[in-house]
């Protein structure tokens, strides 16, 4: 098979063989594409039936001491990016196509390797610059706020898209009950450490654990949300259970999975990607059709499930409600 490099989209530089046929594939033509999707998701995948949401928030500890914040008023011009009509795409899908490389570089591979991951008991360390640090287990964060529906695009780096309807609440509750110090001008998040969960650890195809970092204002804007679920049922394991977060706006890596720990800092703190490849990955990895990756086109997408490729939109299509934290910057710089 004659593959050129120039057509390779993968955010790996050093992929193994197979993989390396993958991407191949996955970088040809909207035909090509389509086709290789269709055959690495052809049926046997399996369906993923994980407990109910609501019944695991029903069985919470109702004796805790974490009372549920009440919602503030949002704005209808940011409300209204809280949905879309677009088509929703398909929970064998967003199940069986995934970026988890902890479990394994192979998108088709991660959900079979994930399986029976032990997220009980499941701490998440809230530290750093605040008044009120402390360790939330997942119950206490499932009682903060009751779990919304957010049905956001999501659009990887790679050029492909999906359309996921999350249930979860903005961080910005969570960060709320820290009570940040106004020295606080980030936040960092890292995923678990542990090689024998997470057996693709053992490899230096990235430095462990995997980091991501946002600006303050970002991380407290209402469309950045932690998620605990998908089509109301529990996050499955491949998909960053039990909490990841989602920020709709960007790249799909900044969207970290399987969070153990949020630090509030005051300088840009270290992410995953640009540690690997400071050249091609930036820190705001902001959704920008008119700012290429260095070795693809960043101008349009394959959305999963769909024939032929779309225009990428600026922000994702969530230019209105984010594109005032970016007022002045230069988005080429600034990527
Ligand atoms: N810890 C961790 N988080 C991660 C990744 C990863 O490899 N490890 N992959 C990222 C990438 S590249 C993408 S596109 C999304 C994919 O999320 P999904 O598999 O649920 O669609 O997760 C992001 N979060
Ligand atoms: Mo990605």
């Amino acid at each position: 098979m004659n593959i050129k490099s120039s057509e390779i989209t993968t955010e790996t530089n050093y992929l193994n063989r197979r993989n390396f046929i993958r991407a191949g594939l996955f970088g040809a033509s909207m035909l090509g594409t389509t086709w290789a999707y269709r055959k690495l998701n052809s049926p046997g995948g399996g369906e993923v039936t994980q407990p109910l949401l609501a019944d695991l928030i029903a069985a919470a500890d109702v004796s805790a001491t974490t009372t549920p914040v009440a919602s503030g008023p949002v704005d209808p011009s940011i409300t209204k990016a809280f949905t879309t009509d677009e088509k929703q795409t398909e929970l064998k899908d967003i199940t069986h196509y995934n970026n988890f490389y902890e479990f394994s570089t192979d998108k088709a591979e991660v959900a079979d390797l994930a399986k029976g991951f032990v997220t009980k008991p499941w701490g998440v360390s809230v530290e750093g610059l605040c008044k009120k640090p402390r360790v939330f287990d997942l119950d206490d964060i499932l009682r903060i706020s009751p779990p919304e529906e957010r049905v956001y695009r999501m659009r990887c780096v790679e050029g492909w898209s999906m359309v996921i309807p999350w249930n979860g609440f903005s961080l910005s509750k969570l960060l709320e009950r820290v009570e940040p110090q106004s020295d606080a001008k980030y936040v960092a998040f890292t995923t678990l450490f542990d090689k024998k969960r997470m057996p693709n650890q053992k490899s230096s195809v990235l430095d462990w654990p995997y980091v991501e970092g946002l600006r303050m204002d970002e991380a407290m804007h209402p469309l950045t949300i932690l998620a605990s679920g998908i089509y109301g049922r529990a996050l499955p394991p491949q998909d960053g259970a039990p909490l990841r977060l989602v920020i709709p706006w960007k790249y799909g890596f900044k969207g970290i999975k399987s969070i153990v720990k949020i630090e509030l800092v005051e300088k840009e703190p270290p992410c995953t990607w640009n540690i690997a490849n400071p050249g091609e990955y930036g820190f705001y990895s902001n959704v920008n059709p008119k700012v290429d990756h260095p070795r693809w086109s960043q101008a349009t997408e394959q959305r999963i499930g769909e024939f032929g490729r779309r225009d990428t939109l600026m922000f994702n299509g969530y230019a209105e409600q984010v594109g005032g934290l970016y007022a002045g910057m230069d988005l080429k710089k600034y990527f």
